[in-house]
């Protein structure tokens, strides 16, 4: 195999499938004779559903730091991102060393520290540079089916891209837990975005200091991007899931036309 993977970063807020849907993601390929390799970027995590390639915590120890340091778990956190600036070069190097069709790039569950702070956007660009690259960022479908909440995380998903700066899908995660009618809203949305600004300005606990015309005037900026529906239970979307990032990082093209046998 002559060229080079192409890298999946999975970014979304605490608990909204990030790690879950790196696993699903890996089988996914896998079941599709593609090679696949995941790297696990949160220095925190206790345990993971995934053997990962690549594992942050051999460079920085999260949970020893807070022993050591004596800090709380979102101080620990912080210092062991900052404290991996240090390392990255060693970090990307192993990275380069995979000989894989897909690197998929599991981050940390409290999003904010990371691609909020200096260190997490470094380290991203660390290691996609040299890579067709795309993120995924996961909204929790429980979540979003208040209108508002699904309003204010697509401002987050906006604000998380001018961050990590890659092209990005939304992904609507954990649709096997809500009704079918309501994974139908949200896509609705997308195609009608007066709906979700006069449901953000009925919320009246979200909405006493915009009126509908603002929030307008941002739904359609930001429903102008799809939002593709996954259960990484049942694997519900993942054939559309795969079509979107193919489209993004190989333009449509596909490992399967680009090489008979692409198992390593
Ligand atoms: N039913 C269902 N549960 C899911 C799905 N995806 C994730 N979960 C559950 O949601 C919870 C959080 O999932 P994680 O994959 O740990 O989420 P995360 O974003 O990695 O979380 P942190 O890294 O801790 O922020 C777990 O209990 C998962 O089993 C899904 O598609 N369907
Ligand atoms: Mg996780």
């Amino acid at each position: 195999m002559n060229q080079l993977p192409y890298v999946v970063v999975i970014l979304g807020t605490a608990g909204s499938g990030k790690t879950t849907l790196s696993a699903s993601l890996l089988d996914f390929l896998y079941d599709n004779q593609l090679d696949a390799a995941v790297v696990n970027l949160d220095p925190a995590v206790e345990r993971l559903p995934y053997k990962p390639d690549v594992d942050v915590r051999d460079y920085v120890d999260a949970r020893e730091l807070m022993k050591q340091l004596g800090l709380g778990p979102n101080g620990a956190l912080i210092a062991a991102i900052d404290a991996l600036s240090l390392k990255i070069e060693e970090l990307v190097e192993e990275i380069e060393s995979l000989r894989t069709n897909y690197i998929i790039v599991d981050t940390p569950g409290q999003m904010e520290l990371f691609a909020f702070r200096e260190t997490g956007p470094l380290v991203i660009r660390s290691i996609t540079e040299s890579y067709k690259s795309v993120s995924l960022f996961l909204i929790d479908a429980i979540q979003a089916s208040r209108p508002s909440n699904y309003f204010s995380t697509l401002l987050l998903a906006a604000s998380t891209q001018f961050r990590i700066s890659l092209p990005q899908i939304n992904v609507l995660t954990k649709v096997d837990m809500v009704p079918q009618k309501v994974v139908e809203e949200i896509i609705g949305y997308h195609e009608e975005p007066p709906l979700l600004a006069t449901r953000v300005v009925e919320d009246r606990s979200s909405s006493l200091m915009w009126s509908e015309d603002d929030v307008l005037v941002l739904a359609e900026r930001l429903l102008n991007m799809d939002i593709v529906p996954v259960s990484s239970k049942t694997m519900l979307g993942f054939d559309e899931l795969y079509a979107y990032i193919q489209r993004v990082v190989a333009g449509g093209e596909d490992y399967y036309t680009e090489e008979p046998s692409p198992r390593l």
